[in-house]
């Protein structure tokens, strides 16, 4: 007779467990759904971002997170619990897009919060486009501004390495994916992305000591994820839409709605941004 014991609840909780090889076990699967051995650019949509993937271009594989190892639906409002395999013009080449991403204030772990960046490296992503909303530090970023990361502060006192994984971060944001970004929309400002472990906003107080720290973006993703993707050679562009002015920046009190109405207003920026830098990696 044979037992069959129910799937674990988070396939990272073993620490004997090798992440990387969960992750060829996903892209593998991604390959066999989507019909194409590799791909070639990866996006994560952030908050905000959810409209601008039917504007890089044709979706020709939709999967569920759930059918993928490692993935879970979303647990974000507004975030699509899928990922697609879209295909970038009439060049055959593929990229794969995120709908959501595990949050570290989920509580899955860091493993669990980088799994989607090194899934894509495994599928053969060479290139991986970070995008998020966030609070703003500027003033002058109304909600609705689309900004390149230069670089960023970790402030979640984590990392997704483990062991004595010494990675260089100079030029995390790849200055070569920033630049074509400009070409496409000169018109983009850049600034130092800030993460905290969330899920609460931060305090006034907080949004003074990130922008004495040099931030001028708030968020409560991308840094761990960035990390993960230089670490397996990916090259990064980190975009983070401002949907909000930062706590005590703007008078008024933040609410997700606010988020995603930016988004909205954001679609028809952010998604031809995207679609011409992905054409163009
Ligand atoms: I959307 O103001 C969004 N995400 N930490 N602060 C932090 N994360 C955010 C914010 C914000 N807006």
């Amino acid at each position: 007779m044979t037992t069959t014991l129910p799937p674990a609840a988070n396939p990272f909780d073993d620490p004997a467990s090798d992440p990387l090889a969960l992750a060829a076990e996903a892209a593998a699967v991604i390959a066999e759904r989507s019909g194409a051995a590799t791909h070639d650019i990866a996006l994560v949509l952030g908050s905000g971002w959810g409209q601008t993937a039917d504007l890089v271009g044709q979706t020709l594989a939709t999967i569920p997170n759930e059918d993928v190892p490692g993935f879970h639906r979303a647990a974000v409002a507004g975030h699509s619990g899928a990922m697609r395999s879209v295909a970038i013009g009439d060049t055959g080449r593929r990229a794969l897009v995120f709908g959501t991403r595990t949050h570290f204030y989920e509580g899955r772990g860091v493993r669990a919060v980088v799994h989607g960046v090194r899934t894509a490296a495994a599928t053969g992503c060479r290139a991986i486009v970070l995008t998020n909303g966030c609070g703003g530090l500027r003033e002058e970023w109304a909600p609705g501004t689309p900004v390149l990361i230069r670089d960023h502060l970790n402030l979640t006192a984590t990392s997704p390495l483990e062991g004595a994984t010494f990675v260089d971060l100079t030029d995390l944001y790849s200055a070569r994916l920033r630049a074509i970004a400009k070409e496409v929309d000169p018109g983009l400002d850049e600034g130092v992305y800030a993460q905290f472990r969330g899920p609460q906003y931060e305090t006034p107080a907080e949004v003074q000591m990130a922008k004495r720290l040099g931030a001028d973006l708030v968020g409560m993703s991308t840094t761990l994820e960035a990390i993960a993707a230089r670490h397996v050679g990916l090259e990064i562009l980190g975009v983070s839409l401002v949907t909000n002015l930062a706590a005590g920046i703007s008078p008024t009190a933040l609410s997700h709605e606010e988020v995603l109405e930016a988004g909205q207003a954001a679609a028809a920026r952010c998604g031809r941004l995207l679609a011409e830098v992905v054409g163009r990696i």
